[in-house]
Protein backbone atom coordinates (compact mmCIF):
# COMPACT_ATOMS: atom_id res chain seq x y z
CA UNK A 1 0.00 0.00 0.00
CA UNK A 2 1.67 3.52 -1.00
CA UNK A 3 0.95 6.60 1.33
CA UNK A 4 -1.74 8.68 0.04
CA UNK A 5 -1.04 12.33 -1.15
CA UNK A 6 -2.02 15.43 0.69
CA UNK A 7 -4.47 17.09 -1.43
CA UNK A 8 -3.13 20.12 -3.22
CA UNK A 9 -6.41 21.84 -4.00
CA UNK A 10 -7.85 22.41 -0.12
CA UNK A 11 -11.15 24.55 -0.24
CA UNK A 12 -11.14 26.47 2.82
CA UNK A 13 -14.16 28.39 4.08
CA UNK A 14 -12.90 31.61 2.91
CA UNK A 15 -12.24 30.27 -0.27
CA UNK A 16 -15.54 28.71 -0.50
CA UNK A 17 -17.41 31.60 0.88
CA UNK A 18 -15.81 34.05 -1.58
CA UNK A 19 -16.41 31.71 -4.55
CA UNK A 20 -20.33 31.42 -3.63
CA UNK A 21 -20.49 35.05 -3.06
CA UNK A 22 -18.51 35.47 -6.70
CA UNK A 23 -21.14 33.46 -8.16
CA UNK A 24 -24.46 34.62 -6.77
CA UNK A 25 -23.14 38.26 -7.01
CA UNK A 26 -23.50 39.00 -3.50
CA UNK A 27 -21.48 41.02 -1.08
CA UNK A 28 -19.16 42.90 -3.68
CA UNK A 29 -17.46 44.50 -0.98
CA UNK A 30 -16.39 41.73 1.13
CA UNK A 31 -17.82 42.69 4.09
CA UNK A 32 -19.78 39.31 4.61
CA UNK A 33 -16.02 37.37 4.11
CA UNK A 34 -14.60 39.47 6.03
CA UNK A 35 -16.88 39.21 8.99
CA UNK A 36 -16.88 35.16 8.36
CA UNK A 37 -13.35 35.09 8.55
CA UNK A 38 -13.33 37.13 12.43
CA UNK A 39 -16.34 34.47 13.29
CA UNK A 40 -13.83 31.62 12.15
CA UNK A 41 -10.87 32.99 14.22
CA UNK A 42 -12.93 33.52 17.37
CA UNK A 43 -14.01 29.77 16.41
CA UNK A 44 -10.13 28.28 16.48
CA UNK A 45 -9.20 30.46 19.82
CA UNK A 46 -12.79 28.66 21.41
CA UNK A 47 -11.84 25.51 20.44
CA UNK A 48 -7.87 25.80 21.49
CA UNK A 49 -9.08 26.65 24.72
CA UNK A 50 -12.17 23.94 25.35
CA UNK A 51 -9.29 21.46 24.40
CA UNK A 52 -7.18 23.19 27.17
CA UNK A 53 -9.79 24.06 29.40
CA UNK A 54 -9.22 21.66 31.93
CA UNK A 55 -5.40 22.34 32.08
CA UNK A 56 -5.25 25.63 32.26
CA UNK A 57 -8.24 26.01 34.91
CA UNK A 58 -10.35 27.60 32.93
CA UNK A 59 -13.27 25.19 33.88
CA UNK A 60 -15.50 26.25 36.89
CA UNK A 61 -16.91 29.15 38.49
CA UNK A 62 -15.98 32.43 36.97
CA UNK A 63 -14.62 34.57 40.01
CA UNK A 64 -12.25 32.67 41.49
CA UNK A 65 -8.41 33.26 41.44
CA UNK A 66 -5.79 31.60 40.31
CA UNK A 67 -2.41 31.90 42.07
CA UNK A 68 -1.04 35.17 40.22
CA UNK A 69 -4.01 36.58 42.22
CA UNK A 70 -5.38 37.02 38.54
CA UNK A 71 -10.10 36.76 38.04
CA UNK A 72 -9.96 33.28 36.46
CA UNK A 73 -12.86 33.34 33.69
CA UNK A 74 -15.11 30.52 32.88
CA UNK A 75 -14.88 29.26 29.98
CA UNK A 76 -18.38 30.50 28.17
CA UNK A 77 -17.45 34.39 29.96
CA UNK A 78 -13.91 33.91 27.94
CA UNK A 79 -15.64 32.87 24.69
CA UNK A 80 -17.93 36.21 25.10
CA UNK A 81 -15.33 38.26 25.36
CA UNK A 82 -13.45 37.17 22.76
CA UNK A 83 -16.01 37.27 20.41
CA UNK A 84 -17.48 40.79 21.54
CA UNK A 85 -13.54 42.14 21.18
CA UNK A 86 -13.18 40.57 17.34
CA UNK A 87 -16.31 41.26 16.16
CA UNK A 88 -16.38 44.78 17.33
CA UNK A 89 -12.32 44.97 15.58
CA UNK A 90 -13.63 43.53 12.61
CA UNK A 91 -15.32 46.76 11.43
CA UNK A 92 -17.63 44.90 9.80
CA UNK A 93 -20.50 45.20 12.86
CA UNK A 94 -23.10 47.54 14.05
CA UNK A 95 -24.70 45.88 16.96
CA UNK A 96 -24.31 42.28 18.81
CA UNK A 97 -25.97 40.57 20.49
CA UNK A 98 -24.88 37.58 22.79
CA UNK A 99 -26.17 35.35 25.59
CA UNK A 100 -24.35 36.01 28.11
CA UNK A 101 -25.18 40.10 27.75
CA UNK A 102 -28.07 41.24 29.29
CA UNK A 103 -27.84 44.50 27.11
CA UNK A 104 -27.05 44.65 22.97
CA UNK A 105 -23.92 46.16 22.24
CA UNK A 106 -24.44 49.06 19.66
CA UNK A 107 -20.68 49.60 17.94
CA UNK A 108 -19.45 53.01 18.29
CA UNK A 109 -18.95 54.80 15.41
CA UNK A 110 -15.15 54.12 14.37
CA UNK A 111 -15.47 50.74 14.36
CA UNK A 112 -19.27 50.39 12.84
CA UNK A 113 -20.23 48.01 9.76
CA UNK A 114 -23.25 47.08 8.27
CA UNK A 115 -23.65 43.57 9.80
CA UNK A 116 -25.20 42.65 13.46
CA UNK A 117 -24.55 39.28 14.98
CA UNK A 118 -26.49 37.06 17.30
CA UNK A 119 -24.55 34.52 18.98
CA UNK A 120 -24.53 32.19 21.72
CA UNK A 121 -20.62 31.71 22.48
CA UNK A 122 -20.84 28.70 24.01
CA UNK A 123 -23.77 27.06 24.10
CA UNK A 124 -24.62 23.73 26.28
CA UNK A 125 -22.54 24.45 29.33
CA UNK A 126 -23.86 22.33 31.79
CA UNK A 127 -21.54 19.98 29.24
CA UNK A 128 -18.01 22.16 29.80
CA UNK A 129 -17.22 20.11 32.91
CA UNK A 130 -17.60 16.72 31.28
CA UNK A 131 -15.70 17.22 28.62
CA UNK A 132 -18.78 17.00 26.59
CA UNK A 133 -19.60 18.58 22.92
CA UNK A 134 -20.64 22.27 23.04
CA UNK A 135 -20.63 24.87 20.51
CA UNK A 136 -20.78 28.32 19.39
CA UNK A 137 -24.28 29.43 17.40
CA UNK A 138 -24.45 32.46 15.35
CA UNK A 139 -27.12 34.61 12.90
CA UNK A 140 -26.28 37.66 11.35
CA UNK A 141 -28.52 40.31 9.76
CA UNK A 142 -27.70 43.15 7.79
CA UNK A 143 -28.62 46.66 9.20
CA UNK A 144 -31.76 48.20 7.50
CA UNK A 145 -31.44 50.69 4.68
CA UNK A 146 -30.63 53.83 6.24
CA UNK A 147 -30.25 52.60 9.74
CA UNK A 148 -26.92 53.09 11.65
CA UNK A 149 -27.59 50.12 14.11
CA UNK A 150 -30.00 49.83 16.41
CA UNK A 151 -32.26 47.42 18.65
CA UNK A 152 -34.42 46.96 15.50
CA UNK A 153 -32.12 45.60 13.35
CA UNK A 154 -32.12 42.86 15.34
CA UNK A 155 -35.48 42.34 16.67
CA UNK A 156 -36.48 41.19 13.12
CA UNK A 157 -38.04 37.59 11.78
CA UNK A 158 -35.31 34.72 11.26
CA UNK A 159 -35.75 34.57 7.43
CA UNK A 160 -34.57 38.01 7.10
CA UNK A 161 -31.01 36.85 8.44
CA UNK A 162 -28.10 36.93 5.52
CA UNK A 163 -26.21 33.89 7.26
CA UNK A 164 -26.19 31.15 10.07
CA UNK A 165 -23.96 28.83 11.49
CA UNK A 166 -22.57 26.88 14.49
CA UNK A 167 -19.38 25.54 15.41
CA UNK A 168 -19.24 22.60 17.25
CA UNK A 169 -16.19 21.65 19.65
CA UNK A 170 -16.13 17.81 19.55
CA UNK A 171 -13.16 15.23 18.48
CA UNK A 172 -12.48 17.78 16.15
CA UNK A 173 -14.27 21.67 15.36
CA UNK A 174 -16.76 21.38 13.22
CA UNK A 175 -18.28 24.68 11.14
CA UNK A 176 -21.34 24.38 9.75
CA UNK A 177 -22.33 27.45 7.99
CA UNK A 178 -24.88 29.16 5.59
CA UNK A 179 -24.97 31.77 3.75
CA UNK A 180 -28.72 31.36 1.97
CA UNK A 181 -27.77 29.22 -0.42
CA UNK A 182 -27.16 25.24 1.01
CA UNK A 183 -25.55 24.64 3.82
CA UNK A 184 -21.56 23.01 4.10
CA UNK A 185 -19.77 22.21 6.68
CA UNK A 186 -15.66 22.53 7.04
CA UNK A 187 -13.38 20.96 10.04
CA UNK A 188 -10.47 22.42 11.65
CA UNK A 189 -7.29 21.22 10.41
CA UNK A 190 -5.38 22.32 13.60
CA UNK A 191 -2.66 22.23 11.75
CA UNK A 192 -3.02 24.43 9.22
CA UNK A 193 -5.44 26.16 11.05
CA UNK A 194 -7.45 26.49 8.55
CA UNK A 195 -11.52 25.43 8.29
CA UNK A 196 -11.30 22.96 5.13
CA UNK A 197 -14.36 21.97 3.22
CA UNK A 198 -15.41 18.58 4.14
CA UNK A 199 -19.36 18.31 4.32
CA UNK A 200 -20.42 19.99 0.63
CA UNK A 201 -24.22 20.48 0.53
CA UNK A 202 -25.57 19.19 3.62
CA UNK A 203 -29.08 17.66 3.08
CA UNK A 204 -30.93 16.53 5.89
CA UNK A 205 -33.12 13.01 4.81
CA UNK A 206 -36.24 13.43 4.54
CA UNK A 207 -36.76 10.89 7.65
CA UNK A 208 -35.02 9.85 10.48
CA UNK A 209 -35.04 6.86 12.86
CA UNK A 210 -34.00 9.13 15.27
CA UNK A 211 -35.82 11.76 18.03
CA UNK A 212 -34.24 14.20 20.35
CA UNK A 213 -35.90 15.53 23.46
CA UNK A 214 -35.76 15.93 27.45
CA UNK A 215 -37.92 13.83 28.16
CA UNK A 216 -37.48 13.92 31.56
CA UNK A 217 -39.67 16.82 30.77
CA UNK A 218 -42.51 14.48 29.98
CA UNK A 219 -44.86 15.62 33.19
CA UNK A 220 -45.16 19.05 31.76
CA UNK A 221 -45.52 17.82 28.25
CA UNK A 222 -48.49 19.09 26.70
CA UNK A 223 -50.98 16.17 25.04
CA UNK A 224 -49.23 16.45 21.18
CA UNK A 225 -46.26 16.24 21.96
CA UNK A 226 -46.74 13.26 24.23
CA UNK A 227 -49.09 11.87 21.53
CA UNK A 228 -46.65 12.45 19.12
CA UNK A 229 -44.06 10.26 21.05
CA UNK A 230 -45.66 7.63 21.99
CA UNK A 231 -46.61 7.44 18.17
CA UNK A 232 -43.24 6.79 17.31
CA UNK A 233 -41.96 4.83 20.62
CA UNK A 234 -45.16 2.66 19.56
CA UNK A 235 -45.50 2.44 16.01
CA UNK A 236 -48.15 0.63 14.72
CA UNK A 237 -46.21 -0.79 12.18
CA UNK A 238 -42.53 -1.32 12.33
CA UNK A 239 -39.88 -0.36 14.52
CA UNK A 240 -39.77 1.76 17.22
CA UNK A 241 -37.35 5.18 16.84
CA UNK A 242 -34.23 5.33 18.49
CA UNK A 243 -33.35 7.99 21.66
CA UNK A 244 -29.91 10.31 21.31
CA UNK A 245 -30.16 13.31 23.46
CA UNK A 246 -26.71 14.98 24.37
CA UNK A 247 -28.31 18.19 25.81
CA UNK A 248 -25.94 20.61 23.93
CA UNK A 249 -28.29 21.66 21.18
CA UNK A 250 -25.48 22.21 18.54
CA UNK A 251 -24.35 18.64 18.61
CA UNK A 252 -27.98 16.98 18.87
CA UNK A 253 -29.05 19.35 15.71
CA UNK A 254 -25.72 18.29 13.94
CA UNK A 255 -26.60 14.52 14.36
CA UNK A 256 -30.19 15.58 12.92
CA UNK A 257 -28.96 17.51 10.09
CA UNK A 258 -26.18 14.37 9.31
CA UNK A 259 -28.70 11.83 10.00
CA UNK A 260 -31.93 13.41 10.16
CA UNK A 261 -34.80 12.75 12.75
CA UNK A 262 -36.04 15.05 14.83
CA UNK A 263 -34.81 17.31 17.88
CA UNK A 264 -37.41 19.09 19.89
CA UNK A 265 -37.32 21.33 23.16
CA UNK A 266 -41.23 22.32 23.46
CA UNK A 267 -43.07 24.36 25.51
CA UNK A 268 -44.55 22.84 28.39
CA UNK A 269 -46.57 23.57 31.38
CA UNK A 270 -43.79 24.41 33.45
CA UNK A 271 -41.74 26.19 30.70
CA UNK A 272 -44.48 28.40 29.20
CA UNK A 273 -42.46 29.22 26.02
CA UNK A 274 -39.85 26.14 25.68
CA UNK A 275 -36.49 26.83 26.82
CA UNK A 276 -34.10 27.79 23.95
CA UNK A 277 -33.38 31.53 22.64
CA UNK A 278 -35.61 32.78 19.26
CA UNK A 279 -32.49 34.82 18.06
CA UNK A 280 -29.54 33.22 18.94
CA UNK A 281 -30.58 29.48 19.00
CA UNK A 282 -33.89 28.64 17.29
CA UNK A 283 -33.53 31.38 14.30
CA UNK A 284 -29.69 30.07 13.76
CA UNK A 285 -30.51 26.68 14.24
CA UNK A 286 -34.04 27.07 12.08
CA UNK A 287 -32.19 28.42 9.11
CA UNK A 288 -29.53 26.01 8.38
CA UNK A 289 -32.24 23.14 8.72
CA UNK A 290 -34.58 24.82 6.58
CA UNK A 291 -31.39 25.36 3.91
CA UNK A 292 -30.45 21.72 3.87
CA UNK A 293 -34.36 20.88 3.25
CA UNK A 294 -35.56 20.27 6.26
CA UNK A 295 -38.56 22.05 8.73
CA UNK A 296 -37.82 23.77 11.99
CA UNK A 297 -41.83 24.95 13.85
CA UNK A 298 -42.78 26.05 17.09
CA UNK A 299 -45.73 23.22 16.71
CA UNK A 300 -47.84 25.85 15.07
CA UNK A 301 -45.41 28.03 13.18
CA UNK A 302 -42.67 28.46 11.20
CA UNK A 303 -39.70 29.57 13.52
CA UNK A 304 -38.28 31.70 10.82
CA UNK A 305 -41.55 34.07 10.63
CA UNK A 306 -41.56 34.63 14.67
CA UNK A 307 -40.85 38.09 15.47
CA UNK A 308 -38.79 38.54 18.85
CA UNK A 309 -40.38 41.36 20.77
CA UNK A 310 -37.06 41.32 23.04
CA UNK A 311 -33.05 39.77 22.51
CA UNK A 312 -33.60 37.30 25.20
CA UNK A 313 -37.12 35.78 24.29
CA UNK A 314 -37.49 31.99 24.12
CA UNK A 315 -39.07 29.87 21.35
CA UNK A 316 -40.69 26.24 21.42
CA UNK A 317 -38.46 24.28 18.54
CA UNK A 318 -38.78 21.38 16.72
CA UNK A 319 -36.48 20.74 13.65
CA UNK A 320 -35.09 18.31 11.55
CA UNK A 321 -36.16 15.69 8.89
CA UNK A 322 -39.38 16.80 7.02
CA UNK A 323 -41.57 13.97 7.51
CA UNK A 324 -40.92 13.71 10.90
CA UNK A 325 -41.43 17.48 11.88
CA UNK A 326 -44.49 17.19 9.48
CA UNK A 327 -46.06 14.39 11.92
CA UNK A 328 -45.50 16.75 14.80
CA UNK A 329 -47.80 19.36 13.41
CA UNK A 330 -50.83 16.64 12.56
CA UNK A 331 -50.54 16.17 16.03
CA UNK A 332 -50.52 19.86 16.71
CA UNK A 333 -53.26 20.24 14.19
CA UNK A 334 -55.27 17.10 15.91
CA UNK A 335 -55.90 18.48 19.47
CA UNK A 336 -56.85 21.81 18.25
P1 LIG B 1 -27.51 27.00 27.81
O1 LIG B 1 -27.57 28.14 26.82
O2 LIG B 1 -27.74 27.45 29.22
O3 LIG B 1 -26.29 26.15 27.61
O4 LIG B 1 -28.82 26.10 27.50
C1 LIG B 1 -29.08 25.70 26.20
C2 LIG B 1 -28.98 24.20 26.14
C3 LIG B 1 -29.03 23.65 24.74
O5 LIG B 1 -27.75 23.48 24.21
C4 LIG B 1 -29.71 22.34 24.92
O6 LIG B 1 -30.42 21.96 23.76
C5 LIG B 1 -30.62 22.58 26.08
O7 LIG B 1 -30.09 23.67 26.79
C6 LIG B 1 -30.71 21.41 27.00
O8 LIG B 1 -31.58 21.71 28.04
P2 LIG B 1 -32.00 20.62 29.14
O9 LIG B 1 -30.80 20.45 30.00
O10 LIG B 1 -33.16 21.27 29.83
O11 LIG B 1 -32.38 19.38 28.41
MG1 LIG C 1 -27.42 28.64 25.06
Amino acid sequence: AHEELPSTDLITLTRHVLHDQLRLGADETGDLTLLLTAIQVTSKFIATNVRRARLINLVGIAGETNVQGEEQKKLDVLSNDIMVNALRASGRTAVLVSEELENAIIIEERYRGKYCVVFDPLDGSSNIDAGVNIGTIFGIYKIRPESKGTLEDVLRPGREMVAAGYTMYGSSANLVLSTGSGVNGYTLDAALGEFILTHPDIKVPARGKIYSFNEGNSMYFYPPVISYLNSIKYPKTGTPYSARYIGSMVADVHRTLLYGGIFGYPDDKKSKSGKLRMLYEGFPMAFLTEQAGGLATTGTKRILDLVPKHIHERCPVFLGSKEDVSDVLKFYEAHN
